[in-house]
């Protein structure tokens, strides 16, 4: 008798898995309201794609679909409310990069979240003008290793247009930041925009007598964020391992 309740103890659980993976409901709007996806209006930003499109029944859908497929790289999507049609995309782009997935595209809608998912890590820091959604890492990785991991997490290296939003970042501990010269020498650009630095910040940034590209191989980053700045300093992207910092963009303002 207690083996027959086990047996349909197991197969109600098994049911209820079954209900959950063959459809989206209430399960699926859990989810997305958890992300707060937002459609992003006009132009400026945009996304990568992460793999072929495929058709989903609603927006949720499309969003449930993307993340079990790809996890927390699925950071946007676009559907198209007519076709079904639903793209998945990588972390949000500003600027001139992302433009795979733009805002406006016969694909349909670019969807992005408004606000920093805190479900794995990652933190919403603020300060009176700037705000991050970080994830600093307790351990060590080369650059290359670090952004791969971002990535992974739907995210790319820290990015910073001014010595406040580096404040945000914990002080006195060498990081790894999105600043690379590696596409072109003494050119230092920008992990999500690809933008580069400008002389400005570059001067608070870097400590005295970098960026030096010692040994004619040192192309990534670290600062070390505190009263010792500025503390920039370029060094070799595949031999040096530092702690590093990933970051989320969002939308700042839902629409
Ligand atoms: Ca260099
Ligand atoms: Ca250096």
């Amino acid at each position: 008798m207690e083996e027959l309740i086990m047996i349909s103890k197991m197969s109600f659980f098994l049911l209820i898995l079954a209900g959950l993976l063959s459809s989206c409901g209430h399960h699926c709007e859990a989810s997305f309201s958890r992300k707060t996806f937002v459609k992003v209006d006009g132009s400026g930003y945009g996304s990568d794609r992460l793999g072929s499109p495929w058709t989903s029944k609603s927006r949720s859908d499309c969003f449930f679909s993307c993340w079990t497929h790809y996890s927390s790289k699925c950071q946007t999507f676009m559907y198209n409310s007519d076709t079904g049609l639903c793209t998945p995309g990588s972390f949000l782009k500003a600027g001139t990069l992302g433009t795979q997935l733009a805002p406006t595209s016969p694909e349909g809608d670019l969807f992005a979240p408004s606000t920093c998912d805190t479900s794995d890590g990652f933190e919403y820091i603020t300060s009176a003008n700037v705000s991050a959604c970080i994830n600093v890492s307790s351990f060590i990785l080369n650059a290359n290793d670090a952004v791969a991991y971002c990535f992974n997490l739907g995210a790319h290296l820290f990015v910073s247009r001014s010595m406040e939003k580096v404040d945000l970042l914990p002080h006195d501990v060498k990081l790894t930041v999105g600043l690379s010269d590696e596409v072109s020498e003494g050119t230092f650009v920008w992990q999500d925009t690809g933008d580069a630095i400008t002389d400005d910040l570059k001067t608070l940034f870097f400590r005295a007598g970098e960026p030096n590209n010692q040994g004619g191989n040192e192309n990534c980053v670290t600062i070390t964020p505190g009263t010792n700045n500025p503390s920039g300093n370029d060094y070799r992207c595949l031999r040096d391992k530092y702690k590093f910092v990933c970051e989320r963009p969002v939308l700042q303002s839902a629409s």
